[in-house]
């Protein structure tokens, strides 16, 4: 007996007389020495426990009972039908160029020692809860689970652990739900549906000669699939759907699924500006960059009759990268933020369709990634359709060298994923896939996965032959009619159209094409090529905007966020600490934690919803934040910020799981979908944003140049050399400093929690705003609690974002100044502790960039021109010498050190980020530090 399906009667119900009775004596012999009995009725035992007959349960099958004395036959028969439903699928017609053997030896009758004859002699009862009509005994039940479990749909659901789920499953496969037969109807319009997906890229094929579109066919029924999951959660008043795919297939999706017109998609090969084609009815957008991108990139939205609105999500090559970002604009689309308090989820409002090549899946591991998303509170989008766009073959690499698992949806077992796969030339059976696939995600709320098996008809792309590496493959493609030809026969055989009207249509679409690229042609010579400009909003490099708040509400905030629910306790050392927020708020003592919650607490007032994730984010990786707190006697959780007065929107601060590409790439897309919401997102040291690069090199600082896509996400990275290794020391600035162009971002590194506190709530003003841009922070560490980098009340409720600060009692007398230090972060606090106030170093002036990128060169230059007597302008880092900000400030610093003698003071070119061990890294900070403060004079 199978572990992975059980029959719903008990076995027990097919013994009578002496046989129950046989097993009966058995059962005792069990009870006393199990090692004496049969495994077979060991296992029996041990799962159905004592035998005996249920009233009712007796199966009483047209005069047919179980073979006298024969249980093994019962038994056997029993795990035929465990097999057929487990290990159908490997006998499955689900292949359509019939290239990969099938497996049938597991599931034929010989292998359980049984017969037809002896099947006969078996009720039916035993398989069935409720059996299927027309299904008399054992042999009729075992050739319809055959008939159910290997056809062109195959299943894999046993790993599902839920019982309601799996026995919901193998109802809806075994009753005949799954498999209703289309209508007469239906079917015309799925010719009529393949017709045209079909030929739109035969059209481009021979129009566009030589241009990539990196076509699907042979997955034509890819749309099919669309279609009817699209129909079923519509009916299902689900409001938004987000899609994310790559390349494969994605400009027939573009036309048949987002409705981009025929002309619109000619026009893109054509070279044709495609707005000249743009629907009047309003319900198609695009938004575009100034810097643009490939046309199988491109995404679009539309909003269909009913007011469903579909998003094709833009994409970069880099395969599956996109699907993050995916469900994070799905989840976006089911919160509610506007309310105060957390935001409310609610799964039904939004749909997340992943579509994957079949390599890709098994090999990206951002797919799992995302898969372990499926039942977090924070990253849960209820339940993803996965579509693997199965055509056996990555570029020219074959199954056998991609991965090591049967399927390519293996991966997706480990998270109790059912697995449906499908023959893609079978477009009938591709929509009941459809239609159960949606309905299932619709009822259980989780992620399911749809394997549409199909093949490749060209190379790669259309310049690729494949003939030169995957001969023996493509003999057999040259050979198999398209998924439209075999449909249209299919029709022809059962009499619903004729081959001439089959052969009609097809000429009739093709013609409309035609048309539809006569149009572009026509339109050209009105195609202006107008260039698409940067907006206005985004040239201002230093957007001055209010963030002041009025002293009392502040202090209404900091007194509320100190009162607790009715007998809560947090922990007695938090709750210290917390209190101590309340002197800390009239003493000039507000550190980087306390302004940060302050800074979300006006935030939320002004009626900007926050949301903040990461690893541990609601206590803070350095126990600074405590935004969740934990009651010590029962766990209870609070939330501050739930609590306060005047609260016009939501907050919501997740633990994340334990991942950065797929977090990152998820809080980006929530902004994207939800660009009124304040997404913050902290790496836990910042050097593990690495794992996240892709990220930002291809969605966060180019998208708006590539896409036209706006977003205000916040990326906070903890950074600082303290002594702790090379991996917990850089985030590796460098990278977004290099990065930085087109005001496309905003870097920066604060060295003092009230300008920290500005910045948030500048860049909050900022969202939904033309010139809004992401905002990376370099954040601190031992700054967190440094008195030195602490704000005031005053500085909270008056100040605005500084992106240059002068170090107080330097600089003062300005003919002695010869020397000025430029730096950022927490190195300039260092020299704040060494020059205390001021005494002693006349000859210096320090002065902190606090905004690293747009670099505020105006700001420095003016400063710089107050001291006549400057010699030297010296950049300090602790960071290496070829990281950090050195060099990215380095054109700058020549044109602001003209004239006088630029000097680099920092820790040489290293291939590591930092010293591993502590006391060489002290002595090393203490250098720098030494150097920079040092008189011009006596440095060499
Ligand atoms: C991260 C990444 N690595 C490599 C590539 C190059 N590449 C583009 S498509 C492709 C094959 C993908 O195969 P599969 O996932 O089966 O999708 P198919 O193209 O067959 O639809 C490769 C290797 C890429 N785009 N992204």
């Amino acid at each position: 007996m199978s572990n992975n399906v059980t029959t719903v009667s008990s076995p027990w119900s097919a013994f009578s007389g002496p046989n129950l009775g046989y097993v009966m004596e058995q059962y005792d012999l069990f009870l006393q020495s199990p090692e004496e009995v049969e495994p077979e009725l060991v296992s029996l035992f041990q799962q159905f426990g004592a035998p005996v007959v249920v009233e009712g349960d007796v199966a009483v099958v047209s005069g047919s009972a179980a073979p006298a004395g024969d249980y093994k036959k019962v038994l056997a028969a029993v795990k035929l039908a465990d097999a057929i439903r487990s290990q159908g699928h490997l006998a499955a017609d689900i292949y359509p160029l019939k290239n990969r053997a099938l497996q049938t030896a597991q599931i034929e009758e010989s292998a359980f020692n049984l017969s037809p004859a002896d099947l006969a002699e078996i009720p039916a009862a035993i398989f069935f809860k409720d059996v299927p009509a027309g299904v008399k005994n054992g042999k009729d039940a075992i050739d319809y689970l055959k008939s159910v479990y290997t056809d062109k749909i195959a299943f894999e659901y046993g790993h599902v652990v839920v019982t309601e789920e799996r026995d919901w499953i193998q109802t809806q496969i075994e009753s005949g739900s799954l498999k209703q037969a289309l209508s007469s109807d239906e079917k015309k319009a799925l010719l009529d549906r393949l017709t045209r997906v079909e030929n739109f890229e035969k059209f481009i094929h021979k129009t566009f000669v030589g241009q990539k579109r990196f076509s699907g066919e042979g997955l034509d029924t890819q749309i099919v699939l669309f279609d009817e999951i699209l129909k079923t959660v519509e009916a299902n008043k689900v409001e938004n759907v987000r899609i994310g795919m790559a390349h494969r297939g994605r400009l027939n999706v573009l036309t048949h699924i987002l409705n981009k017109p025929y002309d619109m998609m000619f026009s893109d090969f054509a070279h044709v500006s495609n707005d000249l084609f743009m629907p009047e009815h309003g319900r198609l957008e695009i938004t575009k960059g100034w810097t643009g991108d490939v046309k199988y990139h491109m995404g679009a939205s539309y909003t269909r009759e009913s007011g469903m609105n579909v998003k094709l999500a833009y994409n970069p090559s880099h395969l599956e990268v996109g699907n993050p970002v995916v469900l994070g604009s799905t989840r976006a689309t089911q919160d509610e933020t506007s309310k105060p308090g957390q935001a409310v989820h609610n799964p039904a409002k939004g749909l997340g369709i992943l579509v994957n090549g079949d390599a890709a899946f098994p090999g990206q591991g951002i797919v799992t990634e995302v898969l372990n998303y499926s039942k977090t509170e924070g990253f849960s989008t209820g339940g993803t359709i996965h579509i693997i766009a199965n055509n056996m073959i990555g570029f020219t690499t074959e199954l056998q060298d991609s991965r090591s698992s049967v399927y390519s949806s293996d991966p997706a077992k480990g998270y109790e994923v059912p697995v449906v796969h499908v023959n893609a030339d079978s477009p009938e059976a591709v929509a009941q896939v459809g239609r159960f696939a949606a309905n299932y995600r619709q009822k259980f709320g989780k992620d399911i996965i749809v394997d549409l098996i199909g093949y490749r008809r060209h190379g790669h792309n259309e310049t690729d032959d494949p003939t030169v590496t995957n001969p023996e493959t493509y003999k057999l493609v040259a050979k198999h009619d398209t998924i439209r030809t075999l449909y249209g026969a299919q029709l022809v055989s059962e009499g619903l159209v004729t081959a001439d009207e089959v052969a009609a249509l097809d000429a009739a679409i093709y013609a409309e094409m035609q048309v539809a690229y006569d149009h572009v042609k026509e339109m050209a010579a009105k195609d202006e090529h107008k260039q698409i400009e940067m907006p206005e909003e985004l040239k201002i490099e230093f957007p001055q905007i209010d963030t002041a708040v009025g002293a009392e509400r502040l202090q209404t905030i900091n007194e509320e966020l100190l009162v607790f629910e009715q007998n809560f306790e947090p922990q007695k050392k938090l709750g210290k600490i917390l209190e101590k927020r309340r002197d800390a708020f009239t003493s000039a003592k507000i550190d980087w934690g306390h302004a940060e919650t302050l800074a979300y607490a006006t935030i939320i007032q002004d009626g900007t919803p926050v949301r903040f994730t990461g690893q541990d984010a609601q206590r803070g990786t350095f126990s600074q934040r405590h935004l969740v707190l934990h009651d010590k006697n029962n766990g209870n959780v609070f939330t501050p910020l739930h609590h306060i007065s005047g609260a016009n929107a939501s907050f919501t601060v997740h633990n994340s799981p334990l991942t950065e590409a797929g977090v990152v790439g998820f809080e980006y897309g929530y902004n994207l979908e939800k660009g009124n919401v304040l997404s913050v997102w902290e790496a836990q040291f910042g050097d593990f944003a690495n794992m996240a690069q892709v990220m930002f090199d291809n969605f966060i600082s180019g998208a708006r140049s590539k896409w036209g896509q706006k977003s205000g996400f916040v990326i906070l990275l903890p950074h600082g050399y303290e002594g702790q290794g090379p991996e917990h020391s850089s985030s590796r600035m460098e990278r977004y400093l290099q990065m930085s162009a087109e005001n496309n971002w905003f870097v920066a590194n604060c060295s003092n929690a009230g300008n920290y506190y500005h910045l948030l709530r500048r860049q909050a003003a900022m969202l939904e705003t033309e010139g809004v841009r992401p905002l990376v922070v370099v954040s601190p560490k031992s700054l967190l609690r440094h008195p030195l980098a602490a704000a005031s009340a005053e500085q909270l409720a008056d100040g605005s974002f500084q992106e240059v600060i002068e170090q107080p009692g330097l600089g003062t007398k300005t003919e002695s100044v010869e020397r000025i230090v430029l730096g950022t972060g927490k190195v300039m606090i260092d020299l704040a502790d060494r020059v205390k106030d001021g005494e002693g170093f006349d000859h210096l002036h320090i002065v902190r960039v606090e905004q690293l990128y747009p670099f505020p060169t105006a700001q420095v230059a003016d400063i710089i021109a107050k001291y006549p007597n400057v010699k030297e302008i010296a950049w300090v880092q602790e960071e290496p010498k070829n990281q950090g900000a050195w060099n990215y400030a380095l054109e700058t610093l020549y044109e602001l050190s003209e004239g006088k003698k630029l000097r680099y003071v920092g820790r040489p070119a290293m291939s590591s980020t930092s010293e591993g061990d502590a006391d060489s890294h002290k002595a090393a900070q203490s250098a720098v530090i030494e150097e920079a403060v040092a008189e011009t004079v006596k440095v060499k």
